[in-house]
């Protein structure tokens, strides 16, 4: 069987895509990376993206980055485990949806806060910038609160790989940088607990 190989650090988006491969029952092997500025990346990680940043995921016939499309791309190539809906399936389009508001907005709040010199030229627009992200990730999580309403899962009854995503981008919510608290969103919070509960998401939030 092949074995995935995903360039890693915790605690950043390469944790999620982790999670995924534990659920899809895949194996894999993870290579040391970082998120440090000051420090080298693995050279065939930058050879694949050369912005630096983690998950990069590689197989035996390719290469890919950017954490929504790899979600997207293994839940495909694996469908026996059942984390995404098919193309067929009326779901499939709020699936998408949904991965990729995480990845261009959700995201995109937290990057304001993480790495506010992308967003501004001076040092007085970067402290802008990161309470505007602030704000922006309340408004982005209240879009995301509101979608779920009374729903089990992302997508009702069915757990998907949205799921994890979800999970993983609201361990990144830090009272330290006076983000706001996933008590203020409960429909998230509800499916956070439950994905948090799964053992594949112990063994990897864990470890
Ligand atoms: N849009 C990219 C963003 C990836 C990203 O920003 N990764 C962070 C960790 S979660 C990183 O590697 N940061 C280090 C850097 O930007 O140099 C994705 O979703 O994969």
């Amino acid at each position: 069987m092949m074995t995935y190989k995903l360039y890693y650090a915790a605690e950043t988006a390469s944790m999620g895509i982790r999670l995924i491969l534990e659920e899809l029952g895949m194996p894999y092997e993870l290579i040391p990376s970082t998120t440090d500025k000051d420090v080298q990346r693995p050279p065939e990680q930058v050879l694949i993206n050369p912005n630096g940043w983690l998950p990069v995921l590689v197989w035996d016939e390719g290469a890919m980055y950017e954490a929504a499309a790899i979600t997207i791309y293994l839940c495909d190539r694996h469908p026996e485990a059942n984390l995404a809906p098919r193309f067929d399936d009326p779901k499939r389009g709020i699936y998408l949806q949904t991965l990729v508001y995480f990845s261009n907005s959700v995201q995109n709040a937290f990057q304001l806060g993480y790495y506010p010199d992308r967003f501004a030229n001076t040092l007085e627009g970067e402290q802008s910038a990161k309470h505007r992200g602030i704000r922006r990730l309340r408004e982005t999580w209240t879009v995301i609160n509101d979608q779920i309403g009374d729903n089990t899962w992302v997508l009702g009854e069915q757990f998907s790989a949205v799921d994890i995503y979800l999970f993983m981008l609201t361990t990144w919510l830090d009272p330290l940088r006076e983000h706001p608290t996933i008590d203020e969103f409960a429909n998230v919070k509800r499916i956070a607990d439950a994905v948090s509960n799964r053992p594949k998401t112990q063994a990897v939030y864990t470890h």
